[in-house]
């Protein structure tokens, strides 16, 4: 038996494991105590990865669809035929009818992710989607109108602070996001044992809730008005800071007006708190030697997600704790990332149908139904999908999977059959994450402490198998063959060159010229990535630095307090707030729940981490169940604007009054996957109710927090899901 390390690409947090190997077999997977960053920790998911690679519903070989059925074919047939089959596309409806949706996954591998740039460039169309829009987009909207980088996002120095407020994210549970922290119970209790506090806001009693000093509800889609009021009650009691942050803002007096656009007292009812809290609150956190305010999906998966996401940082920066210990941070990662991924734009063109902005070359994902469906010049008749299921993850994935049913030609690069790659003509599947080299690349950039580690894969690539990388890189050099021009010719030359260094030779030269780099001199002391692979548990790189001025990117290197496009958006939560006076709440409002055994869509079809009780269920407070008829056990059936499922009933107190949870991604009993297991423990599709109408309508984010819903007691069996 050989031990490989290996860390865990499964979400955010990058813990280290050590794997027990006997030949082509797992024995056993724990915790590497010698990790540099997670120490020993791992959650229950990271057992699953052996049961992934050895899933016998994971696909080892292209399949091409006929009617019904699934056939195998060989890489290079099923390589020809996607850029044929697109080819014929661009030739008959031109360039935008080829649409490409990025899922999550990507961006947990490395080598995916020095792909797709280039594979993008490849399918030159502007009909772009992927899981930001659903995700993190107000955030990165956020970092590049104040910051002037999409992915300058300071994260929370978990080790320093005393004083943490969590807004709508339940890490205990999501092992963190946009913030990489393994063992986010110990790092909490630690924050205690120094004798700081953690504060959670959320309309769900979390797990995260549980740990921490204080918990209050506030109402689903109401923290921009909870976070306006925050900045009134600064103002109004003279503890915005003085400190050096000062010499590198701009746009203060504007804010100062925009505190005038609440009153705690107008703010309280509408949030679900009290007067006396929102101060009380305001003032602890002001007063804390150093504090950080942390917000995450329920923020930015609301009506006003691009606001909200600019108030959380702005509440730290007025507050005097961005850049200084304790507060909010920017790392500093290992490898020039964010050169690689670029500065970022907003609203350089528009949606066809909707007319929504585009955010970094990206449209929104709530849009690509109707881009499917309406005809006319533009109209998206073709689609890539990587690594994702849409169907399950985007608002009104129901009429999404109609529109999927009705494209020309559709190729996913994917593993399973899933609920969108069943509607594909080719799925091309790539190697199991055991079978690639693991790098945080995107996540160096958010993690809590500095530090660095690679590992190498630990079961080759067999014969006859690709990884995405190599996936990707086939098909860009097929497609680059058909861009016309300079452009395919510059195209070409990239893919070339991408090839032949191949992804480790790309990240050897990035740690050279990163942060900690040797550069130029070969016989410097700094980071090339045989020091890293000499270093097996990672190498620490130190607590967070202040970065500013340095890390911004802004014309005159200021942070924009007050950004215009921000400042255009206030006044639709000034005409929502005034329509809340008149407003009547008949409905329950829905919001998500992550769970600890699954990730997203695509951790259902592993036997250990399903079995058991039904775990798709509505959870309801119990004033409001007997209000809507339900009982705990019994079954309700969710009807919205799009949509209707059922799913059984859990009575709790964990529930805000007026609001209803049910877990995302699950919804698999739909005809014609691959996962056999998923299918035995189906449960309903959340994003069988959310609206694709309902968009953060200045980022175009998907609002899924807050939908209104119907609840009543169902005599149907749970599951069964009716898309009307
Ligand atoms: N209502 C509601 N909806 C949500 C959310 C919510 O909170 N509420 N959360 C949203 C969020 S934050 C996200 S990120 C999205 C996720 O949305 P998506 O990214 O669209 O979906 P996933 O469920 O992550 O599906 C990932 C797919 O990738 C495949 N896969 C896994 N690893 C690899 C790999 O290495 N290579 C390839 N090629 N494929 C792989 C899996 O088999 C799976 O089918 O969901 C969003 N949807
Ligand atoms: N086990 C597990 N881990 C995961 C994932 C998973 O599916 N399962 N997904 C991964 C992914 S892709 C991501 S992006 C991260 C996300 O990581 P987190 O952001 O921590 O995600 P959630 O657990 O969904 O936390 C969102 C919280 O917001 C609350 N909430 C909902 N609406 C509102 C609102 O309007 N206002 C406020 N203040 N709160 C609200 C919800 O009750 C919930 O507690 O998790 C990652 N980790
Ligand atoms: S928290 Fe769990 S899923 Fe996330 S990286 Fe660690 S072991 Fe993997
Ligand atoms: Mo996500």
């Amino acid at each position: 038996m050989v031990v490989r390390r290996k860390t865990c690409s499964l979400c955010e947090a990058q813990c280290g494991l050590l794997i027990d190997v006997e030949g082509d077999q797992v024995r056993s997977i724990r915790g590497d105590p010698d990790d540099v960053l997670s120490r020993g920790y791992l959650c229950p998911k990271a057992v699953a990865l052996q049961d992934l690679h050895a899933d016998p519903d994971r696909l080892r070989q292209p399949m091409v669809r006929e009617g019904e059925r699934w056939r195998e074919i060989g890489w290079d047939e099923a390589y020809d035929q996607v850029a044929d089959r697109l080819a014929a596309v661009v030739a008959e409806h031109g360039r935008e009818a080829l649409g490409l949706y990025l899922g999550n996954p990507n961006v947990h591998n490395y080598a995916a992710l020095l792909a797709i740039p280039t594979f993008a460039r490849a399918l030159q169309s502007k009909s772009r989607f992927s899981a930001t829009s659903v995700d993190q987009l107000p955030h990165m909207f956020a970092a590049l109108q104040m910051f002037g980088h999409q992915l300058a996002l300071p994260v929370p120095d978990l080790e320093r602070t005393e004083h943490l407020v969590i807004l709508g994210a339940n890490p205990v549970v999501s092992n963190g996001s946009l913030m990489t922290a393994p063992d986010m119970r110990r790092r909490l209790k630690a924050i205690g044992d120094r004798g700081g506090k953690v504060v959670v806001l959320d309309p769900r009693r979390t797990e995260t809730a549980d740990l921490a000093d204080q918990h209050a509800f506030v109402r689903p889609g109401t923290d921009t008005v909870l976070l306006l009021a925050w900045l009134r009650v600064m103002f109004d009691e003279d503890l915005v800071d003085d400190g050096p942050w000062r010499a590198h803002a701009r746009g203060l007096e504007r804010i100062a007006e925009v505190a005038q656009l609440t009153t705690p007292e107008e703010a309280a009812p509408v949030v679900g708190l009290a007067v006396d809290e929102i101060r009380a609150m305001v003032r602890a956190f002001c007063a804390a030697p150093s504090a950080a305010l942390y917000g995450r999906v329920g923020v930015c998966t609301q009506r006003f997600g691009g606001l909200s996401a600019w108030l959380v940082y702005l509440v730290n920066i007025l507050s005097g704790n961005l850049d200084r210990a304790g507060g909010l941070m920017f790392p500093t990662s290992p490898v020039p990332f964010r050169k690689l991924a670029g500065r970022g734009h907003f609203d350089a063109w528009r949606s066809r149908v909707r007319g929504l902005p585009e955010f970094s070359a990206e449209l929104p994902v709530a849009v690509l139904a109707e881009e499917i469906e309406t005809q006319g010049p533009g109209q998206i008749r073709a689609l890539v999908t990587v690594a994702g299921n849409p169907v399950l993850s985007t608002p009104n994935g129901g009429r999404l999977d109609g529109a999927l049913a009705s494209l020309d030609f559709m190729v996913s690069v994917e593993m399973y059959i899933n609920e969108t790659s069943r509607h594909a003509d080719i799925i091309l599947p790539p190697v199991s994450a055991m079978q690639r080299d693991h790098f945080a690349l995107a996540f160096y950039n958010m993690a809590v402490h500095n530090t660095v580690k690679f590992d190498e894969r630990v079961f080759e690539i067999e014969e006859g198998s690709q990884q995405d990388f190599d996936i990707l890189m086939a098909l860009s050099r097929r497609l680059a063959r058909h861009v016309p021009g300079r452009r395919g010719l510059v195209v070409r030359r990239e893919v070339a060159l991408l090839g032949w260094l191949g992804p480790r030779r790309v990240l050897d030269l990035m740690l050279r010229f990163g942060a900690y780099g040797t550069g130029f001199n070969p016989f410097g002391r700094g980071l090339t990535l045989e020091r890293v692979q000499a270093n097996p548990g990672g190498i620490d790189l130190g607590p967070l630095q202040p970065a500013l001025p340095a890390v911004l990117e802004t014309r005159d290197r200021k942070i924009d307090l007050a950004p215009a496009p921000i400042i255009a958006d206030l006044g639709r939560v000034r005409g929502w707030l005034d329509a809340q006076a008149e407003a009547t709440a008949d409905g329950m409002l829905l919001i998500g729940r992550r769970q600890l055994r699954g990730c997203n869509s695509w951790m259902h079809n592993v036997d250990r981490l399903v079995k058991g009780r039904d775990r798709c269920t509505l959870q309801i407070h119990p004033e409001s169940a007997a209000r809507c008829g339900v009982v705990d056990g019994g079954r309700a059936e969710v009807r919205s604007r799009v949509g209707s499922v059922v799913v059984g009933v859990e009575v709790t107190d964990a529930l805000m009054p007026g609001v209803v949870s049910i877990p995302h991604g699950w919804g698999h009993g739909r005809e014609g996957t691959g996962w056999r297991v998923a299918a035995v423990h189906p449960g309903a599709s959340i994003n069988d109710l959310t609206d694709d109408q309902e968009v953060d309508g200045l980022t175009g984010n998907a609002a899924f927090s807050g939908i209104e819903v119907e609840v009543k007691p169902s005599a149907m069996s749970a599951s069964t899901a009716k898309v009307a």
